[in-house]
């Protein structure tokens, strides 16, 4: 701290206590002698106001919290570094897309939108991916969600938004959620909002993990090369691990068994040195582009498919080390979308332009001071000067006498000046128009997108919109909203809409009248897909193994291995969290006690479990819903044979399908991890679903 702030040590020595502890000092840097009691007069009488480190201490702890931020408030946070891959030059002069192989430090922070702090990870909700890239010429922020359009078109919207989509005002709840009725109204009544809601109704919004997902910087952005000429982008960020979601019911029971299940997820794959990586892809196009396009590039509820403007990849995004204090760096980090660098510009994209003002404001109001910029996970990496001085918590003022430009006191002592050259310039534009409030017509055509991403999906995943839509609209208690949302679907898909209105139990509305005419043949794009994207991978995720005594050591071992080599990990579940005697007798500790343990916490499941244990759990309700629960969520599920009679149990001996498999020849772990890749057992799902 003291070396950050330049100030001068005085020389004392560091102090110690006499086993060798730091000693422990106020503020001031006076040792403390006792931290147990208060000064007080007398043993058992009235405190005494002199105690200067029972008040500076009290006075420090009431004022620990801040505001949390208005939205976006849950969020989790790792540094690492972005690696370009492919020169830019010819579309942008930014050093960091220019310099291939250069490693710029990064920020990242992953959120939920509308829970506050203490919410659980696994609500239903959009997430944000904000980047902050250190580069050389500055901070440059790519404040990102995980889906690639917003609910609205016009940043004037976005406090009617956000109020509708948190809790009810009254009454202060529903928390994280979107599942009530103002959200539904606010909706409903906003036709725009239908492609995001498409997008927010799909796995998308319950993802398995911050790893899994994509990213996207929403906007059209532009990047400008050397000789100032402009290209239109959007940015993309594609992780390496592949695209993976929870279901539903999984979400539901996970917020219940670890509502930190995300954050735990990056820290520990982090610590355990499996870092994440994204790819940075650029959609890149032109004016003439722009105008042809059945949208306008400047509509934020609006993607360009990928079969229309290909990716282009250029670097790779990689989080390689946790923060070392979660308040210092995850909750006073500051993403502000005004934040670019020489290479980069905005558009006129109404929703960003709206963005750049509410970010460096609502700073003003978390952190307390214009001075949050002096913050280390704020400040840039690269020099900076100017004359902005003074504020609370000021701690990079400027140095002598000259805190003003022009003037003359020269180069030594006259403090920094513009720069023509390196300086940051806004492309020229022309610009010509009355000063209005209108939309353009060209942001009407509200549905178009909307099926289209409908239609990309696979089966599955049409049945999950369903599901969720008829989810939600259930927990509206006002008829017509239920309704009047069911109107749009009809402009969405005409099978959309009868399975919603059948799974509400209502008679199908009227068509909503639609603003355009919507372009009905728009072709599906495979890349809107989860599932027809799978990874086809089990690195980065985790076999539950249930144990008990007696499991066969042989097999524990093989299941292990097998996993390792497919990149995975294993943790143990047993009765006891100190473990099981395994068959060759020796203990093996557990990570989790089962009712601690949840299969929800696992990619897939194996049931090493002994005649004696099986007995032992027979009435067993957690291990009963540990094996329904894999089942019912689609899980691949090993088992050995004297694990049938708690299947029985689990009500799923009947239904033992291919993603089962036997655990019982040496070669049977081999085979069954093998089948792992595939995640899940989608087939199934129609199975477990009465709706199906
Ligand atoms: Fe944000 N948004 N937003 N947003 N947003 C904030 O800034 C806002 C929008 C996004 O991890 C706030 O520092 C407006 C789109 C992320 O710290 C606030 C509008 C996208 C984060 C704000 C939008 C985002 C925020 C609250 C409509 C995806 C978290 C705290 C014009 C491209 C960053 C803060 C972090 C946070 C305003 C819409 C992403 C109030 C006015 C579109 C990832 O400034």
């Amino acid at each position: 701290m003291t070396d950050d702030l330049n100030l001068d040590k005085g020389g004392a020595p560091r102090q110690t206590t006499e086993q060798g502890y730091e000693t422990l000092t106020t503020q001031q840097g006076v040792a403390v002698s006792d931290d147990q009691n208060h000064l007080k007069a007398g043993e058992r009488g009235p405190m005494l106001m002199e105690d200067f480190h029972f008040r500076e201490k009290m006075f420090h702890f009431d004022h620990e919290r801040i505001p949390e931020r208005v939205v976006h408030a849950r969020g989790y946070g790792a540094h690492g570094y972005f690696e370009l891959t492919d020169d830019c030059s010819d579309v942008s002069m930014a050093h960091i897309l220019t310099n291939v192989g250069e490693k710029t430090p990064a920020f990242v922070r992953f959120s939920t939108v509308a829970g506050n702090k203490g919410s659980p990870d696994l609500a239903r909700d959009v997430r944000g991916f904000a980047v902050k890239l250190y580069t050389q010429e500055g901070n440059w922020d790519i404040v990102g969600n995980n889906i690639p359009v917003f609910f609205i078109q016009d940043a004037i919207k976005f406090p009617d938004l956000i109020h509708s989509a948190k809790q009810e005002p009254d009454r202060g709840f529903p928390q994280a959620q979107t599942a009530h009725d103002n959200f539904w109204d606010f909706v409903s009544l906003s036709p725009e909002s239908m492609n995001m809601i498409m997008w927010i109704m799909s796995d998308r919004t319950i993802p398995r993990s911050f790893r899994f997902m994509e990213g996207f910087g929403v906007h059209t952005f532009k990047l400008v090369n050397s000789e100032g000429k402009p290209t239109f982008v959007k940015f993309h960020w594609k992780p390496k691990q592949g695209l993976q979601s929870v279901v539903w019911n999984e979400a539901l029971k996970l917020n219940g068994a670890d509502p930190d299940f995300h954050r735990r997820d990056l820290w520990d794959s982090i610590q355990s040195g499996d870092y994440p990586e994204w790819e940075l892809g650029l959609q890149l196009f032109d004016e003439e582009f722009a105008e042809k396009f059945d949208f306008d590039v400047l509509d934020a509820t609006k993607i360009i498919p990928e079969e229309l403007v290909p990716i282009r990849k250029v670097g790779r995004l990689v989080l390689d080390r946790v923060v070392d204090n979660f308040f210092a760096e995850t909750e006073q980090v500051a993403f502000c979308t005004q934040n670019i660098v020489p290479g980069v510009d905005f558009t006129n994209d109404p929703l960003l332009q709206g963005r750049n003002f509410s970010y460096l404001d609502t700073q003003l109001k978390r952190l307390g001071s214009p001075n949050f910029t002096h913050i280390p996970v704020n400040a840039p990496k690269c020099p900076f000067r100017n004359f902005q001085q003074d504020g609370h918590m000021a701690m990079h003022n400027p140095k002598g006498r000259a805190n003003y430009e022009p003037n003359s006191w020269g180069t030594e002592d006259g403090g920094p000046r513009e720069d023509p050259k390196r300086g940051f310039k806004s492309v020229p534009e022309e610009i010509e128009g009355q000063k209005l409030r209108v939309r353009p017509e060209r942001f009407a055509d509200h549905y178009s997108q909307a099926r289209q991403f409908y239609i990309s999906q696979a089966e599955i995943e049409q049945k999950h919109i369903g599901d969720a839509l008829t989810f939600e609209l259930s927990k509206v208690e006002t008829p017509a909203i239920r309704e009047r949302m069911v109107s749009h679907l009809r402009n969405i898909d005409e099978d959309l809409a009868k399975t919603v209105a059948n799974g509400l139990g209502i008679d199908l509305p009227k068509a909503a009248p639609p603003a355009r005419k919507p372009i009905t043949d728009l072709p599906a794009s495979d890349p809107l897909s989860i599932v027809k994207n799978a990874p086809n991978s089990f690195k980065g995720r985790k076999l539950g193994i249930f144990v008990t005594d007696g499991a066969d050591a042989g097999q524990l071992d093989a299941l292990k291995k097998a996993v390792e080599a497919a990149g995975g990990m294993t943790e143990l579940v047993a009765p006891k969290v100190g473990g099981v005697k395994l068959s060759d007798g020796k203990m093996m500790p557990a990570k989790q006690k089962i009712d601690g343990g949840p299969s929800v916490l696992y990619d897939a499941v194996a049931l090493l479990i002994s005649e004696a244990g099986a007995d032992k759990l027979k009435k067993d309700a957690p291990t009963r819903d540990f094996i329904a629960d894999a089942f019912a969520h689609l899980k691949f599920i090993g088992y050995t044979p004297a694990a049938m009679p708690l299947m029985e149990k689990a009500g799923i001996a009947d239904s033992l399908d291919q993603g089962c498999v036997k655990l019982d020849g040496a070669s049977d772990a081999k085979n069954f991890v093998d089948l792992l890749p595939r995640l899940r057992v989608w087939d199934r799902e129609m199975k477990v679903d009465v709706d199906a």
